[in-house]
């Protein structure tokens, strides 16, 4: 959070999705984004919660200026998959979120990227089709999708605490190279961060997280002037501060 002389009603806005298996620690992330402070309780995300950050885009350089960032966070079980693509429109960022100690979680992040790009499939029943059937020999075609889309991705793996107080790092889960997240961030320009949401420290000022962070969603800003060739939607009327909303 920050302060800023802008007149509120002048600041613009980003939408960036987060998504992942359910479990993975999504809420418990964008609280501690958000707040700067670990979620205490948290309880399974029902179609989608957004909370606001503001962004201080460019800082220190002449174009700086604060923007909001609407973090999207989708409940990632699955009894929600045919709805939550209502989620997916107008997007200008994502970040894809894995247990690093949960292979299937990281495997996983193909088919939400997937799930996210193809969200212009108007028919529900053949979206989910494709996005079921997908695999890794197809990520080629992905990433022409994606490529076309550019839309900045981001992928953070939690639970960086549990694998340093229970495992060795020889036991960590293996995962085929093809299906790793860092093949995933490679094949989309992406960072990657691994974080415990139980600890501030793992997004602190000046931490390496909070670089890439903050650099992740200065691309996004860029994207969005970039194919709008202005600044994005202003928020009308007065901002909620802190926002959150629920859908449904
Ligand atoms: N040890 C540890 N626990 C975590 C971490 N991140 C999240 N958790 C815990 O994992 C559980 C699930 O976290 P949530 O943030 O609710 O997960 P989610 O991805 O939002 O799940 P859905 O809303 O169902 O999609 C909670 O009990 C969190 O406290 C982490 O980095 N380390
Ligand atoms: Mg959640």
């Amino acid at each position: 959070m920050s302060t800023f002389s802008a007149h509120p009603n002048e600041i613009n806005k980003v939408k960036v999705l987060v998504v992942g298996d359910s479990g993975v620690g999504k809420t418990s992330l964008v609280h501690l984004l958000v707040n700067g402070e670990v979620l205490t309780k948290s309880s399974w995300t029902i179609g989608c919660s957004v909370e606001v950050k503001i962004h201080e885009y460019r800082e220190g350089s002449p174009g700086h200026r604060p923007y909001f960032v609407e973090l999207w966070d989708i409940g990632g079980n699955n009894s929600h998959k045919s709805t939550r693509h209502l989620f997916y429109t107008s997007v200008h960022g994502i970040i894809l979120v894995h247990d690093l100690a949960n292979r299937k979680s990281q495997q996983n992040l193909r088919q939400w990227l997937v799930e996210v790009l193809l969200k212009e499939k108007s028919n529900p029943g053949s979206r989910d089709a494709l996005v079921d059937n997908f695999d890794a020999e197809q990520f080629g075609a992905l990433a022409k999708v994606y490529r076309a889309n550019k839309i900045p991705v981001l992928v953070v793996g939690t639970r960086l605490d549990d694998l340093a107080e229970t495992r060795p790092t020889a036991s960590l889960p293996r995962t085929s190279p093809a299906f790793s997240a860092s093949s995933l961030a490679d094949a989309c320009s992406a960072d990657e961060l691994s974080v415990s949401c139980l600890d501030v420290r793992s997004v602190a000022p000046g931490s390496g997280n909070a670089v890439k962070l903050s650099r992740f969603f200065d691309r996004v800003i860029d994207g969005q002037i970039h194919c709008n060739g202005r600044p994005g939607p202003l928020y009308s009327g007065q901002p909620n501060y802190g926002l959150k909303m629920r859908y449904p």
